[in-house]
């Protein structure tokens, strides 16, 4: 018989961090709505989750990277809301948070979910934050309860690795 490793979506006992870049905070305000609600209707608890905030989608790596290396966190989630202006600046900021926070994943062993917006116009922010599209910051939460649970199923202990 196949045996298949995944994880079940319940938050209950699963300490969460969401680290939030408070840019365009009118849309990533809604997204952190949304991601709490996600994780207290999947079993979590309010108490649980610490919400850090950084001034913008750049600077969450860092503070992804911080708050992984203190420790007790079973998941992070990263909100933010990058949307294009007219200069290449979109393109720099939405680079680095992706990239830094998918490093900051790998090697610290700790699920960051990427709950950053990247949209072309404030209209397609909007439709992401809790309208028409769905609310990202939910859609993030549940990745993250998702991979709290199958990491918890995978101890290093068991193969002795690092
Ligand atoms: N930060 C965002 O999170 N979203 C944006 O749309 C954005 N734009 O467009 O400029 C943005 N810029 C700020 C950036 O994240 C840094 O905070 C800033 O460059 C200081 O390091």
């Amino acid at each position: 018989m196949t045996k298949v490793v995944e994880g079940v979506m319940s938050a209950q006992g699963r300490r969460f961090a969401l680290v939030v870049g408070r840019f365009n905070s009118f849309i990533v305000d809604r997204l952190v709505e949304g991601a709490l609600d996600a994780i207290v209707r999947h079993g979590g608890r309010l108490d649980d989750v610490t919400i850090y905030k950084a001034p913008g989608g750049f600077e969450l790596p860092v503070l992804a990277r911080r708050v992984a290396k203190r420790g007790g966190v079973d998941a992070i989630i990263a909100l933010g809301a990058v949307i294009r202006g007219s200069t290449p600046h979109f393109d720099y900021v939405a680079g680095e948070a992706a990239k830094g926070l998918a490093q900051v994943a790998i090697q610290s062993d700790i699920p960051v979910a990427f709950g950053v917006l990247t949209c072309d116009t404030i209209e397609q922010a909007i439709e992401r934050a809790g309208t028409k599209a769905g609310n990202k910051g939910w859609e993030a939460a549940t990745a993250a309860i998702e991979m709290a649970d199958l990491m918890a199923r995978l101890p290093l202990e068991e193969t002795g690795r690092t």
